[in-house]
């Protein structure tokens, strides 16, 4: 008895070991998937798409990684280790633009055939982008949705998730830059990017401060998932007057969306995060067929669809969009909420 005792709790042990680092695969892993971080569940989304799109292709071998923060650090000791288990590609979503240069080298030498999916990395280190959509569409639908929630006018602040991410950085410098440009945004003021890291706690400690900082402030807007879902919370608790937007998972969102006071947050935008997982897993296969080498031109199938890699605006490198960011109401988000 109590060696069944013994050899159930060794059991249930190394089942949870294996969930907390994220191992889906069986066998030895060939395709490996990284996202930012645990504990969120957009990075959940994509992992499902992921794995999905990897059966769907009737492969086995491959695993999925959660680093325990959204750090470099993180993201450096995971890879090391699909390294030294000899993987055939990383699909990586990164925390940082350059601090994991040196670390995807080495994999690159092995021969690990490197792409990004929601957050790049420089160009030179990796050979393809899965990018959910147009940093210029994000940052336009951003921009506009603040000045059509402040009327036009009045103070606004940005929280956005870790200072390094690269995708956030990409859209608020997008928005910063089109509201340059356009004289009709000049009654906008952007009175602070806060950084709530991913993290719901400090997240909310940001908004509480911004609201604190800034009596005059009409609109928050949040291009992370987990900032915008900590946001709506503090707003609505305090039936504050300031209003909400972002990127945000409907399924965590439902409850704030609407149009009257009761609600902080009018609208939002995001795109389906089970597809980018799923486009990264085809690109993954394709790199590692040699039915794509990451040069801009190539074509490569997602089911039916035809996926193409097009110039990322200034270089020569390719970058794959997957589709325009989608806008989320009171009118859709009911439908939404059960999908993602
Ligand atoms: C968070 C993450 C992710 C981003 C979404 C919008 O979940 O920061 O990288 O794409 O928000």
């Amino acid at each position: 008895m109590k060696k069944l005792t013994a050899l159930l709790l060794v059991t249930v042990m190394a089942a949870a070991i294996l969930v907390s680092c994220g191992g889906a695969s069986s066998g030895s892993a060939e395709y490996a998937l990284v996202t930012k971080a645990s504990g969120n569940a957009y990075n959940e989304k994509e992992a499902e798409g992921f794995v999905a799109a990897m059966k769907a292709q009737g492969i086995t071998s491959y695993v999925v990684k959660h680093p325990e923060k959204a750090t470099v650090d993180a993201q450096i000791a995971v890879i090391n280790s699909l390294i030294a288990q000899g993987v055939k590609s990383i699909a990586i979503a990164a925390n940082d633009a350059n601090a994991l240069s040196a670390t995807l080298k080495s994999a690159k030498e092995k021969g690990i055939k490197i792409l990004t999916l929601d957050s790049d990395v420089a160009v030179a280190d990796r050979l393809t982008f899965c990018n959910q959509a147009g940093v210029q569409e994000v940052g336009q639908a951003l921009i506009d949705a603040v000045y059509d929630i402040a009327g036009g006018a009045g103070e606004y602040a940005i929280l956005s998730a870790t200072s390094q991410a690269t995708n956030q950085n990409a859209w608020i410098d997008a928005m910063k830059a089109i509201a340059a440009a356009d004289s009709k945004y000049k009654d906008l003021t952007l009175v602070e990017v806060a950084y709530g890291d991913d993290e719901p706690q400090k997240s909310t400690d940001q908004t509480q401060a911004l609201l604190q900082k800034y009596p005059n402030l009409k609109v928050i807007c949040a291009p992370t998932t987990v900032g915008i879902m900590a946001a709506a919370k503090v707003l609505q608790d305090k039936k504050s007057t300031v209003k909400l937007t972002g990127l945000g998972l409907p399924s965590e969102m439902a409850a704030y969306i609407g149009d009257d006071a009761d609600h902080s947050c009018p609208y939002m935008f995001l795109w389906n995060p089970i597809d980018l997982g799923k486009l990264a897993a085809y690109a993954s296969v394709a790199l590692v067929k040699g039915d794509i080498d990451g040069t801009v031109g190539g074509t490569f199938m997602m089911g039916e669809t035809q996926y193409k890699l097009t110039a990322v605006e200034g270089t020569n490198a390719s970058g794959i969009i997957l589709g325009p960011p989608f806008k989320f109401d009171p009118a859709n988000i009911n439908e939404w909420k059960e999908v993602y």
